[in-house]
């Protein structure tokens, strides 16, 4: 409840000091009284933000330059160079990235190794699109939408060397490169060649056209010379038959660490990003892993990493409100790091409103003191000090609400034990803690009265202990607090050398009488501390 209460004001207080995009978040679950009192004042609940690990997302290139399966090969080359991109995604209708195309695969296409020079005749796309890259707009064409493989020749030669070249080829898989001779037109006509290019704009005769349509034979004209014309013709070919189909891609909800040496590692600068719908919606490239995170963390009411929310140790910390005791922590940089030790989150901030001289709205006023509230069991928990009842009146003041009634109000608005299996129950509010080498859980429970927990204590037992082997803990302990008879159970689970040294008044099995204890923090740590260096001496 602090948490929650202290981290909504601290929030709007960050946002009336300029920090306009400063949000509340939690990592937790809210329980029926965190509810309850959020209702009361009208108030959402915070973001719940599970993981703030820096992730594909935060650093990748938003702005892709994409290709479509049938852009072709000089369009690519066009847009590779206006952009400076060596690597382009090439994407399906659907909006898929279905591989890349890339400067080094073209360059191979348009100058082959010896052993395949042949390939520099091959020509492989529609008419349509040759018609396209030629920017021809009086093409007359024959089943110009199909695909098809042709070679290209280069009619340079005089009519009868090269109706003898014509014979070893398959003429309706031809595309010839012409200029104004009409003998070269006329004889490739005849033998139904299955595209005429001609080149330098020169114009067809009537004649020729009639011919040509007479033998299904396409014409295209070239504003470009022959060489030019030829090159154009094989930078026709839609990329799609140019792409790796072989990369490596990832999807943008990926932590970085989790993919940092596989894409490191591997042979690819660039890595197509898509969304749960499979879309492309980024690009990672191996130089955004070292961009900085623009994310940043304020915590409040807790400083140890591990009771901060996941990933909390990979992103910037830029404050910490707390009134706990102070965990390790190490920061880059110094940072505003309030500490103070009263018995709630909720007074200091409370007082950073007065100090700052800023409004406090009766909704957030009401809030804060719920968390007073909860935290000191109304100012009668141990850890209440003069700072908490001064806060606590001057937040009574400003809602009208009295503290004594909201307090039964609030703790008799939901009982976890009622309102939870054990193994929720447990870890509702579960604090974790580092010492000596050990690692140790305590949760802690506020109730009226003892007798759900006896109800169910058998089966808290057992939800603890394997709460306790599941986390590899040398214990962990449930505090049960009645807020009305100021007194506590204590459950306990774990090594039992460790157990055997509780010096509490025992129950039953594992169930501790803690008449007075109610504050986990400054009663039941320092205790639990003490039994675990005892053991360590045993
Ligand atoms: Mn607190």
């Amino acid at each position: 409840m602090d948490s929650i209460c202290s981290a909504l004001a601290y929030a709007h207080f960050k946002q009336q000091l300029g920090m306009n995009h400063a949000m509340a978040a939690r990592c937790g679950d809210i329980n029926d009284r965190i509810e309850h009192v959020l209702q009361k004042f009208g108030v959402a609940p915070p973001r719940f933000v599970a993981d703030v690990r820096p992730r594909v997302r935060d650093v990748m290139q938003q702005k892709v330059v994409q290709v479509g399966m049938l852009t072709s090969a000089w369009e690519a080359m066009e847009i590779m160079d206006r952009t400076n991109i060596r690597s382009l995604p090439i994407v399906d209708e659907a909006l898929r990235c279905c591989g890349l195309v890339s400067v080094f695969k073209m360059s191979k296409f348009f100058l082959p190794a010896q052993a395949r020079l042949a390939d520099t005749r091959r020509i492989l796309c529609s008419l349509d699109q040759l018609a396209d890259t030629l920017k021809c707009d009086d093409a007359e064409m024959v089943n110009s939408q199909v695909e098809e493989e042709l070679t290209l020749m280069i009619g340079a030669m005089s009519a009868e060397s090269f109706e003898s070249r014509l014979s070893h080829y398959d003429t309706n898989k031809l595309l010839l490169v012409v200029g104004d001779r009409e003998d070269i037109q006329e004889a490739a006509i005849a033998s139904k060649v299955r595209v005429l290019v001609v080149t330098g704009n020169l114009q067809v005769s009537d004649p020729i056209r009639a011919k040509a349509r007479a033998n299904g034979v396409s014409i295209i004209r070239s504003a470009h010379d022959s060489t030019t014309t030829a090159m154009l013709c094989r930078a026709a070919i839609p990329v799609r038959h140019l792409r790796t189909e072989h990369f490596l891609h990832f999807n943008e909800d990926e932590p970085l660490a989790q993919i940092r040496n596989l894409a490191v590692s591997s042979q690819f600068q660039a890595f197509p990003v898509q969304d749960a719908h499979g879309r492309l919606v980024g690009i990672l490239s191996k130089t955004d892993f070292i961009k900085p995170v623009n994310r940043q963390l304020i915590l409040v009411d807790h400083n140890e990493l591990s009771q901060a929310v996941e990933g909390a140790d990979q992103v910037e910390i830029i404050e910490i409100v707390d009134h706990h005791r102070i965990g390790a922590m190490t920061t880059q940089k110094p940072i505003l790091f309030v500490n103070r030790p009263v018995g709630s989150t909720c007074t200091i901030v409370t007082e950073m409103f007065l100090q700052h001289q800023v409004k406090l709205p009766r909704d957030i006023a009401g809030l804060l003191l719920a968390g007073i509230i909860s935290d000191t069991l109304n100012l009668t928990s141990p850890t209440a000090t003069d700072l908490d009842a001064k806060m606590l009146k001057t937040l009574e003041t400003i809602t009208g609400i009295k503290a004594t009634s909201f307090t039964e109000e609030i703790f008799s608005s939901g009982s976890v034990l009622k309102q939870r299996l054990p193994e929720k129950a447990i870890v509702n509010d579960c604090k974790i803690y580092h010492e000596k080498g050990h690692t140790f859980s305590v949760a802690q429970i506020e109730e009226i009265g003892f007798q759900e927990f006896w109800d169910q204590h058998e089966r808290l037992s057992l939800a603890l202990e394997s709460y306790q082997k599941q986390g590899s803990h040398t214990f962990s302990a449930l505090l049960i607090t009645d807020v009305v008879r100021q007194g506590s159970l204590l459950l306990v689970v774990g090594e039992q050398k460790l157990v055997d040294l509780i010096e509490y008044k025992q129950r039953r099995l594992g169930v501790y009488d803690l008449p007075g204890i109610v504050s986990r923090k400054k009663q039941l740590l320092p205790y639990l501390t003490k039994c675990l260096m005892a053991a360590e001496n045993l």
